[in-house]
This record gives structure tokens, C-alpha cells and sequence, in this order.
């Protein structure tokens, strides 16, 4: 409030307020000048990263323009917020998503045109804002769009690594990794150097009286890092609300390195302390569906949730307004367990520093938190080592004690004859050594848990929570089934399919509500429609063609099946099954008579995705479908029926362009094991068929969309246990056909057996836990089914048409509405007046 413009000096800023380009020469204006001026050069030195980076800080100047306005509304309306916190938001490009969401591409193109660049070319300039693994962070990136979207007053907070995830390079058919140095030129972000929080680590605890006798806690310092704020702007699409992502960056609390040991020699440890300090927020763990228990990543975890909510209670506290509002004013979304630390410090910053009753604080944060469980695998749960705990965050380690005694009290009251249910659901695991179970935590510490399916949602109430739903009663867990924005994934990677379908349902509306484009089933017979919808796949297809040959040098034929997985690998998703398939199918190939390969339909099998660095059967995936592409590939017998593709790199901007290319897409994952899966959803609103087991979202688009228009194949998730059960203790026979595969193998056609061998055996010898064999021989009929079908284009056409026109269901916008009524309690909030845009292209 000091730092305020007094009334009288007003008039002047109100007359100079900046506006931000309206029409093609004010961006050429705009441009020139961050050219010339921004960017130190001329059009004598202007090249397509130059023109990238001129056009976005136009496009900057504008966002944060709106950024401001929304925020001033925001405050003043002074409504409840949602915070979403995310250790991952896997943005990708930002600059095209700008301009469609701000509704100037149009302008944007004209005008580039005359300043002598292709608008494609200036937006291929960028890199990927790639802080995610997967899913997960792509999850979130799409909440983001859907929550400006809609108009909802949200922030999101997460960590500003310096690397993202790494850079996949294949060589020799090996994985490689290469460091993500990204923030080189970043126009996106905005550093606020006066937005700053001091995190504290280590120490220790001391407890005194205060003056009315009540027992308080000090946690004393070991170790202080100072975070500071960079804030992205977060455009709605045809909205008036640019909301904001905050993500934290670590710097040294003094800032400074030592002087006094610089000067006297002492190099390296002058600027240790910086170094140690900078580390925190240096890298993403890579890892997918996996937790390796580091410290640093706890310390990481710690930081950035410690500097949110104090960033949340600054915010809340400026109204004055007592403690028992801030679940009216705050709701906060934990996704998945990386953020449980939140929970304890809420307590924490209510009883130690402000003063309120344990029960007190205790029901407030309860009321606060919302937790989205995302995975049942047991590798994937958080569990910290209570001795890490109790070295970094040593305060935090009691609250968490004692949030468990009185939580297993209450339990021991409930069930008192029921021995074995208080270990089973303590928060602290009574193993060797003890251990915080983070999902329990989440629980205890929530008002609401969800599953991200329904599949997953039911899994998680009947297995690993299932505890948890005899002590809070069922309403305390619900579903929200994941859904994707249709702005990135339809109008923006499918730019001719948009326009396709806003000429025939009267316009754009559909981006605003995906239910719109049922309207599309109504030209499913329309020939001129057909027509057009086949040429426009094949347009996709002639592109990704052009990427294969120019990246990879292989030849594929457009006219060809594509069939594609893209996505992290990993045994649960089941690449190694998709890989033994295509081996199948060069085996029956090469088996065939040059008479009978006439008959074959062409097929390219697309793979990409990255495996963790220290993830070795993922790196073995990897190996094996490169092997296989080199041997198919050079085949001459083959030729066009069989090509095999890995693609470098999978990333969000990659996936824009392979994803509107694809027939048919793998969601292939041992049911029960993937959550949701949101590939799946993008494929299909891309005009893509699936090929898929009875997993996660897949169940859901089939209801949706009709099972005439799904491949689905393989053991049900109800028969897993038993299956795997069998392969222990029973005999377990193989597949005969797989069993060919593994031959061809192990007689080296391709390259040295023993490079692929843990694959091989994982299956034969140690009890297929992915039950790949069992699963091996309906995957191989029901691609032949999919050849069938394919053969047949006009019914084909049909059942793509049909699909899209039934995927209204799984827009993130719908997600994000659930959401906001079933957990968060919070309302749209909308810009009154001229401040409004006016709809996007
Ligand atoms: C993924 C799930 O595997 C996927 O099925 C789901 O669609 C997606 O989340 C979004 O809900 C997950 N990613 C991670 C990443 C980490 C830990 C757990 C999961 S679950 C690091």
C-alpha cells in the first residue's frame, strides 16, 4: 500500500497507461521496436530467433498487461482462490498459445509476413518449457489453461528449475541424456527480485511458555535459502483473466558469496554457500512413476511449499479478516504427494506463529487441502526416512507425530476391537528404518482425496485406501476423470481440423464447450465433409512424414497405418509388448510368399518417449525397438509394409505435431497399473482410433464414444492378482507365438541377444509381473482386426468422425469445473466492462 500513487499524480499515469499493440501496424511497431531497442540490433541483423524473440516480448507486453488488470480485480473482489501446487508444469511453447488465446494470430501473421518471416518458422524459434516428466505436468499445464479458461481466480506454484527434463539423443541406438539449459532467453517469465522468502532448514527445536502458560515451539535455524519469485503469465482463452503461475527460484540468503574468504584465497569455499543454495531449485528429477527418496528432492519439496504458503497466508492475512475464513478465502490442490510437506506447515504457521489451538489450526487446514492421488504403483508412493525428516525439518517431524497420535486416536475409538488396524494406517511406517508415508499424510491432512479415473478412483478405495474409507466414511473420496485443453490439442496442433469443424458447428464456440462438437455427428455421412476430414489426416500424416525423413532419413509412406506410442517408457506401459508385436509381424512378413506380402497392409510403428536415466529395462526398450527399426527398415523383402520409427526427443511440442499425424495409438498399459493416461484423450479428439487395454481413461472413452470405435484387448484388471499369482506359483507357459519372437532374439537378428536378454527373461523366467505373454496373443489378433478395419476407409472416416464428435466429455474444462464445485468451493470470476476481449479466432 506505501508504494502506492497518490490520488493527485494519478491522472498522469492513467493518461500514459501502456495499451499494447490493437492491429497489424501496431505489432509491426511493437516488433521493430523491441528489435532495435530490446534487443540491441536491425534489419540489417534480424534473424528468425530475432523475429521470435521481438514478437514475444510484443506479445508479453500485452499478456502482462492483463495480467494486472486481472490481479486488481481479483484483489478487489477479494474472492476464495485456488492454489495449485505442482512440483511439474510441463508447458511447452508458449508464444502460439499466446496468440491464439489472446485472439491476434491473425495479426500477428500479417504482420510477420510483411516484415518478412513465416509465422511457422518464428514459432518453431522457441524451446519447450519442459518442467515435467509426463502426464503429470502436462496435467497441470492444461489446469492452468482451463482455470484462466473459465475465468477462475487461481494461481499456480511450483519450482523455476534451471535444467528441465533432460534431452533424449539416441546413439547407436542407445539412449543418451543431455543437460535442458533453457532459460537462456525466456520472455515468459517475470523475476520478482522484491518478492523474496527466507526458507529455513535443519536447526533445531526449543519449547517455552508464553505469558499465559501455553507450552510454544521455536525452531531455531541451521540453515537459511532465500527464494525468490518469477511469475508467467497464464492467458485464458477469449477471456478477460490472465492469472498467474509463480515458480520459485533458490538463491543464497545473503546473496553475496564471501568475501572475506575470497580474499583470502579461499575460492572455492567463498562460493559454496551460493552454489549450495542454488542447487535446490537446479534440476527436475527425471524420474516418472517413480520416488528414489533423495534428500535434495526433499529439500526441494520443502522449499517451494514453504515458500507458497507463505506467499498464500501474506496474501490472506492483508484483509484482516480472522483465522477461521481462510478455508472461505484459500483452497489448496496437492498434486499427488510432492506438496504433503503443505499441510505441516499450514499447522505449523497457525499454532507456532500464530498462536491458535491445535484443534483450531487443525480444522482449518483440513479444510484447506484437496489431494489428487495420480498412481497405485507401490514404487511411485512417498515415503521419507522419519531420520531425514528429523535432521532437515525437525519441528515439522513432531507436528507430524502428532498429527498421527490424534489421528490414530480417533481411529482406536472408532475401531476399538481391531488390532491390526492401527500399524496397517499410521502415518509412520514402524519399518526399519521408520518411515513418513506421504499418501497417508495427504489423507489425514485433506477434505477431499481423488482418483484421476474411475477406474483409479475405484482401485484406490478398494486397495491401497481402502482403510482410509471405513475410517472417514466414502464421501471423503470422489473421481475427477482427467481431461486435456482443447485449445492446445485441437485448435492449435490441428489448426485445419478446428476450422473444419467451426465451419460446420457454427463457429468456435466448441473450444469454449467441447460438448459443442456433437453437432460434427450430423455431417458423418456429408461426402464433401468425408472428403475433407481424410485429406486433412493425410495432410498431418505428408508432415510427420517430412519430420521422419528430416530428422531420421527414413522414408515412410504417408499412405501407410500409422501406428504410434508416444510416451514415457516404462514395463507398466508396456512398449516391450508393442516391440515383440511388430517382431511378429516382420516374422509372419518374411514368412509370406512375394505373392502373399501383396495382400499386407503398410504399416509405420511410431515409437517415442524418454526412460529415466537410471531406469535400465526402459533403457533396454529403447535399444531393442531401435535394433528392430535398423534390421525392418533395410529389409528389401519389406520395403514399404513394415517401417519402424523411434522419434528423439518426445516433448510437448513433438507431440503437436505427431499426435494429429496418428491411425491408430497405443494405451497398452497391464490393467490397473495407469491411472488415466491423457494421450489417449488427445489422440482421439485428434481424429485418431486407439488400440487399448480395459486401463484408466480408456474405459471411459469407450462409454463415450461407442465400443465400436475402440480396439480394446487383454486381461480385465479384476484378474491381474490371479494371473500373477499363477506365474509364481504355478507353471507358466508362454505364448508359442511370443515364444518365436524371443527365438528370433536369441538367434541375433537383431544384433547381440545378450543386449535384450532381461527382456526376454522377465517374461519366460520371472513371472512376466507385466503379463505381456498372457496378454501377447489378443493384442496380435486385435491389430489384425485394426488392419481389417483400416482396409476399409469409408467406414473407417466414420468411426473417426464419430469419435471426435464424442469427446465433449473430456475437455480440462469440465475437469476443472468438477473440481471447483465438488473440492474447492470457488466461483468463476468474470471482468466487468471494456476490459474484456473479444472472442479468439
Ligand atoms: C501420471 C499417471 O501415470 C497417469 O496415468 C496420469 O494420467 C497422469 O499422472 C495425470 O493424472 C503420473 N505421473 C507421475 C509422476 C510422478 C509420480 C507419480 C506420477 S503418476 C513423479
Amino acid at each position: 500500500v506505501e508504494a502506492s500513487i497518490p490520488e493527485p499524480q494519478r491522472e498522469a499515469w492513467l493518461k500514459h497507461q501502456a495499451g499494447g499493440f490493437k492491429d497489424k501496424d501496431g505489432f509491426e511497431k511493437e516488433v521493430v521496436r523491441h528489435v532495435e531497442t530490446t534487443l540491441a540490433r536491425s534489419m540489417f541483423n534480424c534473424d528468425e530467433s530475432a523475429a521470435y524473440s521481438a514478437t514475444s516480448l510484443a506479445f508479453r507486453d500485452r499478456l502482462i498487461l492483463e495480467w494486472n488488470r486481472t490481479q486488481q480485480r481479483q484483489t478487489y473482489a477479494d474472492s476464495k482462490r485456488v492454489y495449485y501446487l505442482s512440483l511439474e508444469f510441463l508447458m511447452g511453447r508458449a508464444l502460439d498459445n499466446a496468440m491464439l488465446n489472446i485472439g491476434s494470430k491473425d495479426i500477428a501473421k500479417a504482420g510477420l509476413t510483411e516484415l518478412g518471416f513465416r509465422i511457422e518458422d518464428v514459432i518453431q524459434q522457441e524451446h519447450d518449457a519442459a518442467l515435467g516428466n509426463g502426464g503429470l505436468g502436462r496435467l497441470a499445464a492444461c489446469f492452468l489453461d482451463s482455470l484462466a479458461s473459465l475465468n477462475y481466480p487461481a494461481w499456480g506454484y511450483g519450482l523455476r528449475y534451471r535444467y528441465g527434463i533432460f534431452k533424449q539423443e539416441i546413439i547407436d541406438g542407445y539412449q543418451m541424456e543431455v543437460p535442458d539449459y533453457w532459460l537462456d532467453f525466456n520472455p515468459w517469465e517475470f523475476p520478482r527480485h522484491d518478492v523474496t522468502v527466507d526458507i529455513q532448514f535443519y536447526g533445531h527445536v526449543h519449547k517455552s511458555t508464553d505469558a499465559s502458560g501455553r507450552a510454544v515451539s521455536h525452531w531455531e535455524c541451521g540453515e537459511t535459502v532465500k527464494a525468490v519469485a518469477y511469475d508467467v503469465p497464464i492467458p485464458g482463452y477469449a477471456t478477460p483473466t490472465t492469472n498467474n503461475l509463480r515458480l520459485w527460484s533458490s538463491k543464497a540468503a545473503s546473496g553475496e558469496f564471501d568475501f572475506q574468504k575470497f580474499n583470502s584465497g579461499e575460492y572455492e569455499s567463498a562460493v559454496a554457500e551460493q552454489q549450495r543454495a542454488e542447487t535446490i531449485s537446479a534440476v527436475l528429477y527425471p524420474n516418472d512413476n517413480l520416488d528414489r527418496g533423495k534428500e535434495l528432492r526433499l529439500k526441494q519439496q520443502y522449499f517451494w511449499v514453504a515458500a507458497s504458503l507463505y506467499d498464500i497466508v501474506r496474501r490472506f492475512k492483508k484483509a484482516k479478516r480472522p483465522w477461521r475464513e481462510f478455508p472461505d478465502q484459500v483452497a489448496i490442490q496437492l498434486n499427488d504427494t510432492h506438496p504433503t510437506l503443505a499441510i505441516v506447515e499450514l499447522q505449523r504457521i497457525l499454532v507456532d506463529l500464530e498462536g491458535l489451538d491445535w484443534d483450531d489450526a487443525w480444522n482449518i487446514v483440513v479444510q484447506t487441502f484437496g489431494y489428487t492421488n495420480h498412481t497405485v504403483l507401490p514404487e511411485a508412493l512417498e515415503k521419507w526416512p522419519v531420520g531425514l525428516v528429523q535432521h532437515l525439518l525437525p519441528r515439522h517431524l513432531q507436528i507430524i507425530y502428532d498429527i498421527n497420535l490424534f489421528f490414530l486416536q480417533t481411529v482406536e475409538r472408532a475401531f476399538p476391537k481391531d488390532r491390526d488396524l492401527l500399524p496397517r494406517v499410521s502415518i509412520i511406517e514402524e519399518s526399519q528404518p521408520k518411515m513418513v508415508r506421504m499418501a497417508f499424510l495427504a489423507i489425514v491432512g485433506s477434505h477431499k482425496v481423488n482418483g484421476v479415473a474411475e477406474l483409479h478412483s475405484d482401485l484406490i478405495k478398494t486397495t491401497i485406501f481402502k482403510d482410509f474409507v471405513s475410517i472417514f466414511g466414502p464421501d471423503k473420496f470422489t473421481n475427477v476423470t482427467n481431461g486435456i485443453t482443447p485449445r492446445r490439442w485441437l485448435h492449435q496442433a490441428n489448426p485445419r481440423l478446428s476450422a473444419l469443424i467451426a465451419a460446420k458447428t457454427g463457429g468456435l464456440g466448441f473450444l469454449k464447450d467441447l460438448t459443442l462438437l456433437n453437432k460434427v455427428e450430423l455431417y458423418v455421412n456429408d461426402k464433401a465433409f468425408r472428403k475433407e476430414w481424410a485429406d486433412i489426416k493425410y495432410a498431418n500424416k505428408v508432415r510427420l512424414a517430412d519430420y521422419i525423413k528430416s530428422t531420421k532419413g527414413i522414408t515412410v509412406n504417408p499412405a501407410a497405418l500409422f501406428d504410434v506410442q508416444v510416451k514415457r517408457i516404462h514395463e507398466y506401459k508396456r512398449q516391450q509388448l508393442n516391440i515383440f508385436g511388430v517382431i511378429h509381424r516382420y516374422l509372419t512378413l518374411k514368412a509370406q510368399t512375394p505373392e502373399e506380402r501383396k495382400k499386407a497392409l503398410p504399416r509405420v510403428s511410431i515409437f517415442g518417449g524418454k526412460a529415466a536415466p537410471g531406469y535400465w529395462m526402459a533403457k533396454q526398450i529403447i535399444h531393442l525397438i531401435n535394433q528392430v527399426g535398423n534390421v525392418v527398415n533395410q529389409d528389401e523383402d519389406i520395403g514399404d509394409l513394415l517401417k519402424v520409427v523411434f522419434l528423439e526427443d518426445y516433448n510437448v511440442s513433438k507431440a503437436e505435431i505427431i499426435v494429429p499425424a496418428s491411425d491408430i495409438s497405443e494405451h497398452i498399459s497391464t490393467a490397473g497399473t495407469e491411472a488415466s493416461g491423457t494421450s489417449n484423450m488427445k489422440f482421439v479428439l485428434s481424429g485418431g482410433l486407439i488400440i487399448g487395454t480395459c486401463d484408466g481413461a480408456n474405459i471411459e472413452i469407450t462409454r463415450e464414444i461407442g465400443e465400436h470405435n475402440i480396439f480394446l484387448f487383454g486381461t480385465l484388471a479384476e484378474d491381474v492378482e490371479d494371473l500373477r499369482h499363477a506365474h509364481t506359483y504355478g507353471t507358466h507357459t508362454i505364448d508359442p507365438d511370443l515364444a518365436k519372437v524371443f527365438e528370433a532374439i536369441e538367434q541375433g537378428t537383431f544384433g547381440e541377444p545378450e543386449n535384450f536378454a532381461s527382456l526376454v527373461t522377465a517374461v519366460r523366467d520371472h513371472g512376466d509381473y507385466y503379463l505381456v505373454s498372457d496378454d501377447f496373443h489378443s493384442y496380435v489378433e486385435t491389430h489384425a482386426l485394426v488392419d481389417e478395419a483400416y482396409r476399409d476407409q469409408e467406414e473407417w472416416v466414420s468411426k473417426c468422425i464419430t469419435s471426435v464428435a464424442r469427446m465433449g466429455f473430456f475437455s480440462s474444462d469440465r475437469c476443472i469445473n468438477e473440481y471447483a464445485e465438488g473440492i474447492w468451493n470457488i466461483e468463476p470470476l468474470r471482468g466487468e466492462g471494456p476490459g474484456g476481449l473479444e472472442a479468439g479466432e
